[in-house]
């Protein structure tokens, strides 16, 4: 084998690495931002089929005297990854809308769950099968990114 065919293996298994949800970065389900001013917990993602859709959830804890703000979500292993709210359309059928950021009160808390707020995966690369986990990166006004490690499960 030449050298840069070597090299083109190389590469292709770091590839195959990288898009491995169990092979990401170990990263807590619980994480404590800047002395625990932030905690985020209790994160899951419901199953899905591969370039399907799916959702995640977590609870945001704010334990500082200002306001921070949740500016976007990424799942590195996906097309898209939005932040949705679910409305009550006319007539009453549920709906869900991208939101642009998600404010986070000063000494309060925002939780992420089924009919409200979600984060939206859109068409994952693999299947994201129950006893999995994946890692999110969320944006902050206050920091630069974090990483939190989430359960796949059917329900929380
Ligand atoms: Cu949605």
């Amino acid at each position: 084998m030449t050298r840069l065919a070597s090299r083109s293996v190389l590469l292709l298994i770091a590839l195959i690495l990288a898009c491995s949800p169990k092979q990401e970065t170990p990263e807590k389900n619980t994480v404590n931002i800047g002395n625990g001013s932030l905690e985020i917990s209790n994160g899951w993602a419901r199953p899905a089929h591969a370039r399907m859709m799916t959702a995640a959830y977590f609870t945001i804890r704010n334990n500082e005297t200002f306001a921070d703000t949740l500016l976007s979500v990424s799942y590195a292993n996906a097309d898209d990854t939005q932040i949705h709210e679910s409305y009550e359309a006319d007539g009453g059928m549920m709906g869900m809308r991208p939101v642009g950021a998600v404010p986070i009160p000063a000494n309060s808390g925002v939780e992420l769950k089924p009919g409200g707020i979600h984060v939206m995966i859109i068409r994952p690369e693999m299947n994201l099968s129950e006893g999995d986990s994946i890692v999110l990166e969320l944006a902050f006004s206050s920091n630069e990114l974090q990483l939190i490690r989430i359960p796949v499960k059917a329900s929380n």
